[in-house]
């Protein structure tokens, strides 16, 4: 038995489910709310001590970090491959996949935060607020949300976390301009852990970053993924649309300030 303790918008839980979904796995689900902390919550952290989302439990054996747990559902589980064969292939894949989590998650919420659930937080009770930031274990997070939810796109974090997006969206534009897939010839392991990011930006309505006419390949890639069956079942089925709304209205509200920020040749 699979059980998958997630979050609907988490990109980290997105990665989860577009794996089980395209291996065909049924899990159960056990949501936990990170807006209201639940990630906090004492019978959670015996599970994952990072507190954060997703963790797996199959069949008893807990794992967390979604991109070990993605590669262990592909051992596992191992039809249909989301891994190529071959040696290089499987290292351009590890290549996406450690530079996700070193460098683009540490963006994310930086960009989440700033624009999307940042107005909702504001009008919060302070104390109900600060409780929630203070209990995040890692020190240095807890500072870049204080100043994120305070500073919105103005925080000294903003730009640089804004730049670790376009960088990876050129990146992925070059790559998907020579090949449909960056998992090798099907939708794989690096496909599902960046899907996550980029959707990200669409659900901050950031969609000219998107745009066929900046970046053809991508958008083609986006439509390819989203055509896919496991993408409806992991994503849409999950992602409730007054919540993609509200993001959707932060970051319009604050596109004319970003829109400076994106602009890399000068003009
Ligand atoms: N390296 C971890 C990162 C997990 C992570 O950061 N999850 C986020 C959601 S995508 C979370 O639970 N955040 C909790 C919080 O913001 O307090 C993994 O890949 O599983």
């Amino acid at each position: 038995m699979i059980e998958l303790y997630h979050f609907a918008f988490s990109t980290c839980s997105q990665k989860v489910r577009l794996v089980l979904e395209e291996k065909g796995l049924e899990f159960v689900s056990h949501e936990v709310n990170l807006l209201t902390g639940e990630q906090h919550d004492p019978e959670y952290v015996k599970l994952n001590p990072m507190q954060v989302v997703p963790t797996l439990v199959h069949d008893g054996e807990v794992l967390i970090e979604s991109s070990l747990i993605i590669k262990y559902l592909d051992d596992a589980f191992p039809q249909p491959p989301m891994r190529p064969a071959d040696a290089l292939g499987r290292y351009a894949v590890d290549h996406w996949m450690k530079r996700i989590d070193e460098v683009l998650h540490r963006a994310a919420p930086i960009v989440t935060f700033a624009l999307g659930p940042r107005k909702g937080l504001l009008e919060q009770p302070a104390e109900v607020r600060e409780a929630n930031i203070e209990a995040m274990p890692d020190p240095v997070a807890r500072a870049t949300r204080r100043s994120v939810i305070e500073h919105g796109v103005k925080a000294p974090e903003f730009a640089g976390a804004l730049g670790v997006f376009l960088d990876t969206l050129d990146a992925m534009e070059s790559e998907l301009a020579e090949r449909a897939w960056l998992s090798g010839d099907r939708f794989g392991l690096a496909d599902a852990s960046l899907l996550p990011y980029v959707l990200r930006l669409e659900h901050l309505a950031m969609d000219p970053l998107l745009d066929r006419s900046v970046r053809p390949a991508l958008a083609d890639w986006i439509a390819r993924v989203k055509a896919l069956p496991s993408y409806a079942r992991a994503v849409e089925g999950w992602v409730a649309p007054a919540v993609v709304e509200m993001m959707r209205s932060g970051g319009k509200e604050a596109w004319p300030e970003i829109e400076p920020l994106t602009r890399r040749d000068g003009s």
